[in-house]
């Protein structure tokens, strides 16, 4: 089988990476820090990459800005080809970039493999997408007047990406960035560059057989500072940011203050509620998946179940059996449903709220704690727990990266959805039920308040078709498919006057 040295050569993986490229052009221009990469499935060093600096920074800006001027006139189709190709070129490097993903940030290789899968679809959606950048005709109330709308690329679309899903978020922005005719600079999660820059790799060799500027797609790597950089750089007409509410708060801030565009995808505290007409076995591994599922480090992960009373004793016996029987361990070996958490500052903000938990109140029917062991070597892997909680507990209103998963009781449906709704973050919920009231009341306007909202599915892994994206302190941006490309590009309306009199609007006289 496979060894990971065999992976990184495949991707083109050096021992010691340079800060940041533009296009096959790689730089580390100011030689800044140099940081280990360690694996969290055995805390193995993976390979070193730089911190970029200032001139690196103002490298890139400079490719990008000098790209755009040419990539915006390039026809949207043609645009298209490009990402055609890239999703071709990921397809052929499928096995070997969820095999990294999977190392680098520990999630399963399933799970792994599938976020390149994501990938791909995005490409093929962009595809499609660039031959249906639609604006809309109106009807004039001037004769012999035409208006219409276009939508044009903004420019630098800047894209910062968490650890947990570190090429899949790239690509959702990317993809639709360029067939909108957008240049990007990615700065990725410091946690795992590695898998940055396979893709960034991947992407310039597809612009080099096409002969394509470099500056079309850029990496940049380093901690928050960068992300700061970016935010606050009014060369950059759109950022998007994925991460914490806290990170989304001051990007939020710094874009603001110079009134420029932001897609903003942060924290969820997501919900499935289970109604006594729900099927149990589908609401058992919705459940359980979207609470251990990439160690509930998903932004969509479960984190709340809302049970009715009735079924709510013979649901949670039905969890802690499931719960029992979940296998916990290296991720690239099939047989485990959980790998690690992505570092041991991750596993230390779980043991507080674990610790938090029991001292708000919360009975613990399924206990965490730390893996030791040899197979445990990296001190990531903990045990995916369960405790019956209040839905007004501190701990329960935060959004924890980690597979705790509360139990909450209710009577009746008007209050599981009160419930549902009220916790700050507003990105992902789904309700189990066979009853049609039930599940159309849940989408409804006085339903659930998320920006996903899923009827006998769980809450995370959502398809790429449908615009991605949640409400409330879950940032309110959109990505991903549906019409969440307008965000890319900015939109101009035109009126054409082909008479010979020039009428003004409104009916207003003007005349000398
Ligand atoms: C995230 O956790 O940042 O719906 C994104 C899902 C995935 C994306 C999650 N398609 O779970």
């Amino acid at each position: 089988s496979q060894t990971i040295a065999d992976t990184l050569q495949k991707l083109n993986i050096s021992a010691e990476n340079q800060a940041a490229s533009s296009g096959q052009n790689w730089f580390s221009t100011d030689k800044g820090a140099l940081r280990d990469v360690f694996s969290p499935v055995d805390g193995a060093k993976i390979a070193s990459v730089y911190a970029a600096g200032p001139a690196d920074y103002d490298a890139i800006i400079a490719q990008a800005k000098e790209a755009f001027l040419y990539w915006r006139n390039v026809p949207a189709p043609q645009r298209g080809n490009f990402v055609r190709k890239l999703g071709n070129a990921l397809r052929k490097h499928k096995s070997d970039l969820g095999r990294l993903v999977s190392y680098e940030m520990g999630k399963s290789l399933q799970e792994g493999l599938g976020e390149v899968q994501e990938m791909i679809d995005i490409c093929d959606f962009a595809v499609g997408l660039s031959r249906q950048l639609y604006g809309l005709s109106m009807h004039s109330e001037r004769a012999q007047h035409r208006m219409m709308e276009q939508w044009h690329p903004l420019g630098i679309v800047g894209i910062i990406s968490a650890f947990n899903f570190p090429v899949a978020v790239w690509s959702w922005n990317a993809a639709i960035a360029w067939v909108c005719g957008n240049v990007c600079i990615w700065k990725p999660s410091e946690k795992t560059p590695l898998t940055a820059i396979a893709c960034q790799k991947i992407a310039a060799q597809i612009l080099a057989e096409g002969n394509l500027p470099e500056g079309i797609s850029s990496l940049i790597l380093g901690d928050a500072s960068i992300g700061k950089q970016l935010a606050n750089d009014p060369n950059i007409n759109l950022l998007s940011a994925t991460g914490s509410t806290k990170m989304g708060k001051s990007v939020a801030a710094a874009v603001g203050a110079r009134l420029g565009k932001h897609i903003l995808e942060l924290g969820g505290n997501n919900a499935i509620i289970i109604t006594p007409e729900a099927d149990l076995n589908l609401a058992l591994m919705g459940a359980v998946f979207g609470a251990v599922g990439t160690a509930g480090q998903r932004c969509t992960s479960t984190r709340r179940l809302i049970i009715h009373e009735d079924i709510y004793e013979e649901f949670k016996a039905r969890l802690i059996k499931a719960y029992g029987q979940l296998k916990i361990g290296n991720p690239l070996n099939a047989e485990n449903h959980v790998g690690p958490l992505i570092d041991k500052d991750a596993v230390q903000n779980y043991l507080q709220a674990i610790a938090r938990c029991k001292a708000e109140g919360g009975n613990f029917v399924v206990e965490g704690g730390v893996l030791e062991g040899a197979e445990y070597a990296s001190g990531c892997y903990v045990k995916p727990c369960i405790a019956e909680a209040k839905n007004e507990m501190c701990v329960v209103q935060e959004e924890t990266f980690a597979p705790i998963l509360y139990l909450l009781k209710y009577s009746d449906l008007s209050e599981a959805i009160a419930m549902q709704n009220g916790v700050p973050q507003g990105l992902s919920s789904a309700i189990m039920t066979n009853n049609l009231r039930e599940a159309e009341l849940f989408l409804s306007a006085s339903g659930s308040d998320c920006g996903i909202a899923n009827v006998n599915i769980g809450t995370s892994g959502a398809e790429i078709g449908g615009a991605f994206g949640g409400e409330k302190e879950s940032g309110g941006g959109r990505e991903s498919g549906s019409d969440a490309w307008k965000a890319y590009m900015r939109r101009q309306t035109n009126t054409i006057n082909y008479s010979s009199d020039l009428p003004l609007a409104q009916g207003i006289v003007f005349s000398v």
